[in-house]
């Protein structure tokens, strides 16, 4: 930490606190799980530790006694306060909850939430096992202005506690870190110091339960370790193996370590060079740790575009596909043509219209007077055909999407959770035949405003209203591209005939027309129908939140805390 702006800085770690906070990461992703790791140890340290540092420089200097199950963490802080504030015992682990022991004149600076706020205040002696609470214990066997905190274990097989101490230590000024002769070179605590070491942390070396002939040797070997480690300025106090009177360790042997912390406690400026150490090397790891929460945040935002894009294409394809397929006469195939030549005949007729329009025009009337047969079975025909088309697209819409999310980075829980994203609405198909009547009541709309725009003739009556709007439903299916009306011969020529006929009626510029309209209208129909479908799956990404500008504030807000510092 160095003289720059204190309120400045301040204000720069509240920002970050908040904005750390903020990033989302619901998508469960690679790493994912460990970012979200780290993010809550940056919040927690920031909140325990960092924020009230930051506010009051001149609170105790919190000592946090730290180490392996066993070790004799508890037993120690008992005896450097000489009576018993931490339960020891020969169970491991014995500490849960966490014991803080400070001088009478520092109640204020412990009593609130002022450092690790989330950890409910237990005092007395009341049952202090709950992992999510603190006993706060006053002695003046400590010198005012420095506090001891027994932690729980960082090793045992009980994961709370090895979250907790860990924690615990994140809040320290100073970590006094407990370890036996027997257990010196256990891997876990050394990870632990070398991530200290490697931020600054002020760190200070218990070495207990040292068999006297042993002393010169293990005490040698241990400081060449810590040396190795960057850690070669750190204090070593040994405590030999003795037998515990009343369950504490007699004064003597703990005498060094007593002093020691006696004159930190009442010398101002060590003391504050230990706090500032260990600030200012947490202040220095905030912009990485925060810059891997929001790169883990920014791959979130790009897996959600990645979601919100798979489902956007397979509507699309489907959209396409039905436009393709109104086009290419696939509509006109089957039980369409079966029932249209059914109406018209084959043949002849045929082979006489595509003569010459003209004589078309003289003979239609001619040709349908007197029929007994309707138009129904053919218009029937083309609705089924297209809503069973409209439908089937739909659910391979739905289907493809589900299969893509299954196969992206944070689409599976989405689709495992939700498996009926994976098919079409249950009411779809009831939803197509509702589009299709309206779509059918358009149709007929477009046919009865361009006859109204010209007399009633023989023609137009002969085929009523219905009939004509079943050719103009033909013609709509078999356009390409809607503006050519180009005549192409589909599906036995219906397409043309139905064309011809519409034509002899309207005249070509009108058919055109009102094909192009009636199958944009469709189109338009469908359309909103697979929006709708789509937006199932743009609602199942709203339950997982993704800001890219919370990503942005956290980048911004760590770089001003690198500023600052
Ligand atoms: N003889 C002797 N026994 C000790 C000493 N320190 C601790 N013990 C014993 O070792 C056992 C564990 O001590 P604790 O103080 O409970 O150890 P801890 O580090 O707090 O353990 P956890 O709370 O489980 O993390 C207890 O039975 C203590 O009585 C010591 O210096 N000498
Ligand atoms: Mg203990």
């Amino acid at each position: 930490m160095t003289d720059k702006d204190p309120a400045a800085l301040l204000a720069a770690v509240e920002r970050l606190r908040e904005a750390a906070g903020g990033v989302d990461l619901p998508l469960e992703l690679e790493g994912t799980e460990q970012a979200r790791a780290s993010r809550k140890e940056l919040v927690q340290q920031l909140d325990d530790y960092v924020l009230p540092r930051l506010r009051s420089l001149d609170a105790p200097l919190l000592a946090v006694v730290g180490g392996s199950t066993g070790a004799g963490k508890s037993t120690l802080v008992n005896s450097v306060v000489g009576e018993e504030v931490s339960r020891t015992g020969v169970i491991r682990p014995t500490t849960r909850a966490s014991v803080l022991v400070h001088h009478e004149q520092d109640t204020r600076w412990f009593t609130g939430k002022r450092v690790l706020p989330e950890l409910a205040r237990v005092a007395g002696e009341g049952a202090a096992d709950d992992p999510g609470s603190v006993r706060l214990v006053t002695s003046d066997a400590l010198p005012a202005g420095l506090a001891l905190l027994d932690a729980p274990d960082i090793d045992s097989v009980v994961r709370a506690n090895r979250s907790l101490s860990r924690q615990l230590l994140a809040a320290a000024d100073l970590w006094l870190f407990v370890t036996t002769a027997a257990r010196y070179a256990d891997a876990v605590p050394w990870d632990l110091l070398r991530a200290a070491a490697e931020r600054g942390t002020s760190v200070a070396i218990v070495l207990n339960r040292v068999p006297p002939e042993a002393l010169q040797q293990v005490r040698i070997h241990l400081a060449s370790l810590l040396r190795d480690q960057g850690l070669g300025q750190s204090p070593i106090f040994t405590v030999l193996e003795v037998d515990l009177v009343d369950g504490r360790i007699p004064p003597v042997h703990v005498e060094r370590l007593t002093g020691w912390l006696d004159s930190l406690a009442s010398d101002a400026r060590a003391r504050s060079v230990v706090i500032r150490r260990t600030l200012a090397g947490t202040l220095g790891s905030l912009e990485e740790r925060a810059t891997g929460v929001a790169d883990a945040g920014a791959a979130q935002v790009a897996a959600r575009e990645v979601l919100e894009q798979a489902p956007r294409t397979a509507y699309q394809d489907a959209l396409k596909a039905v436009a393709e397929s109104m086009r290419d006469g696939t509509l006109l195939r089957g039980e369409v043509l079966a029932r249209w030549q059914e109406l018209v005949g084959t043949g002849e007729f045929l082979r006489s219209v595509e003569a010459g329009v003209g004589r078309v025009r003289d003979r239609i009337g001619a040709w349908f007077s007197g029929k007994q047969i309707t138009s129904e079975p053919l218009g029937e025909a083309l609705q089924t055909g297209a809503a069973a088309l409209i439908t089937s697209h739909g659910q391979v819409a739905a289907s493809t999407a589900a299969r893509a999310w299954k196969h992206e980075p944070g689409g599976a829980d989405i689709v495992r959770e939700q498996p009926g994203l994976a098919k079409a609405s249950p009411d779809l198909p009831e939803r197509v035949e509702r589009l299709m009547r309206d779509w059918q009541g358009e149709v007929l709309e477009l046919v009865r405003e361009e006859a109204g725009s010209r007399r009633a003739t023989a023609r137009y009556l002969a085929f009523g209203v219905n009939g004509l709007g079943v050719l103009l439903m033909i013609v709509a299916f078999s356009m390409t591209g809607g503006l050519l009306g180009t005549e192409i011969a589909i599906a036995g020529g219906s397409a043309v005939l139905a064309q011809r006929l519409l034509e002899a009626i309207f005249g070509d510029q009108a058919v055109r027309t009102m094909a192009t309209k009636a199958r944009e209208a469709l189109l338009g129909h469908v359309e909103r129908l697979y929006d709708d479908e789509r937006a199932r799956f743009d609602r199942a990404l709203e339950e997982v939140p993704v800001r890219e500008q919370s990503v942005t504030a956290l980048r911004e807000a760590a770089a001003q805390v690198e500023a600052a510092r």
